[in-house]
């Protein structure tokens, strides 16, 4: 069997994707790929494009760890979010096939279900702890049994995970005096197309304040039948983020998620020696190599790498592997920016491995589910795929068309005093 065309479809029902659909000589038989990088999203689209498509032109398949192998070594040049996400597209699309080709779903070719279903959870927020309680509240009404708690920090402006970024509040960016925002915005509008990145203004210490209080608030007021965590989205040093865990020892956290930047593994052990608050981290890893100081010194209790940025599922079942020998548990990164078949990748292999821990998952709109098809379905707190074979997800090319491309960016922090800040 040879791959015959490689298609790059970059659509955007509601926020921007990159899919890959690799084609094979064999009739009506193909893979569907998430090569999605949000923000930078045709950085990928040209790597795959340019430069990876025509190396696999004429490849078998099958051979997934060669191809993997191959276009990681053989640029020469390697890792990093770009690469990394067009080889996750590439990955995925390769598994997908494989799976149709043996009528398989493609949790089985990883080694059968270990499990009924992937425990799941969901985001909850507010601007003040009775509207995060609401939030938690209607999470848990709707069956989620783990919920992840962020709150607007006072005097601050577009608090991480409240309300989603895009909605944070660009009224109150326009009027907050955030230095530059007037130069960042080029004068242009946030969403219109041309936009620039609006700009939050975040300050660690009402932060360090705020959150245990909304904890002790969740605690008091909803009890301690559902798992509750945060993500502070490496935004502390690493005294502020063992403060902050050892603050929360109280309230029992699932896990506190991303307290320091990816670049500073070593500095997980100061949080260590003085919390026994479970840490998760991994969203902006790209490789193996990345995780393996955290897990192999237990610095870590989850690992949450993104399986669409770390080369997908041949990366992710490795990542797993070693986890496995060190008591940690799996968490893969799981929102609403990047798309079906990435989801349903992580379920697989949620549901394969042993040390599964917990899925982040969004519910996908109408106009995604038309454009891609067969996200994995929420029953009663845990997700679930079909037993279609491959990753039982699809792209609509013709529906794809309908929503093009549209320019954005994530946002970004600074501190009051003007300072970059990571976002
Ligand atoms: O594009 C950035 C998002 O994927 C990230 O902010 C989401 O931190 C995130 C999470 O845990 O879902
Ligand atoms: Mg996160």
């Amino acid at each position: 069997m040879k791959i015959t065309e490689v298609r790059v479809i970059v659509t955007c029902p509601g926020r921007n994707y990159v899919i890959l659909k690799i084609m094979t000589d064999t009739p009506g038989l193909y893979g569907v790929g998430d090569a999605t990088l949000n923000g930078r999203e045709l950085a990928v689209a040209s790597a795959l494009e340019n430069h990876i498509a025509p190396l696999l032109i004429g490849r078998d398949p099958d051979s997934i760890e060669d191809i993997w192998q191959s276009l990681f070594r053989g640029t020469y040049w390697r890792g990093g979010p770009v690469l990394m996400t067009a080889l996750a597209g590439v990955d995925t699309a390769l598994w997908d096939i494989k799976g149709k080709r043996a009528g398989l779903p493609v949790y089985s070719l990883l080694g059968g279900k270990t499990r009924l279903g992937a425990l799941a959870y969901t985001h909850a927020g507010g601007r003040d702890v009775s509207e995060v309680e609401d939030s938690v509240r209607e999470k848990i009404a709707q069956g989620f049994k783990v919920v992840r708690a962020q709150i607007a920090i006072p005097g601050t402006v577009g608090t991480y995970g409240v309300g989603g970024a895009g909605e944070a509040s660009l009224a109150s960016w326009k009027n907050s005096g955030t230095p530059w925002q007037d130069e960042l915005s080029g004068g242009g509008e946030w969403g219109d197309g041309g936009a620039m990145p609006y700009v939050e203004r975040w300050e660690p210490t009402p932060y360090l304040h705020t959150i245990p209080k909304l904890f002790a608030h969740l605690r008091d007021k909803i009890g301690w039948d559902v798992e509750l965590f945060h993500d502070v989205h490496e935004r502390l040093t690493p005294i502020q983020a063992a403060r902050l865990a050892k603050d929360l020892e109280p309230y029992r956290l699932f896990f506190l998620e991303d307290p320091l930047r990816p670049e500073h593994k070593e500095s997980f052990r100061i949080i260590r020696q003085h919390s026994t608050t479970p840490l998760a981290m991994g969203e902006l890893f790209h490789t193996k190599w990345d995780c393996l100081p955290l897990i192999s010194e237990q610095l870590i209790d989850f690992i949450r790498c993104d399986l669409g940025h770390i080369g997908g599922i041949t990366e992710a079942k490795k990542i797993a592997a070693v986890s496995e020998c060190y008591y940690v548990q799996t968490a893969w990164h799981g929102p609403g920016d990047i798309a079906p078949p990435t989801h349903a990748a992580n379920v697989h292999l949620d549901l394969s491995v042993p040390n599964f821990g917990v899925q982040e998952m969004v519910f996908f709109p109408d106009i995604v589910q038309e454009v891609l098809p067969g996200a994995p379905t929420f029953k009663d707190g845990y997700l679930h795929v079909t037993d279609a074979p491959g990753l039982g997800t699809d792209i609509d090319e013709e529906a794809a068309k309908k929503y093009p491309y549209e320019r954005n960016y994530l946002p970004m922090t600074r501190r009051a005093d003007g300072s970059t800040h990571d976002w």
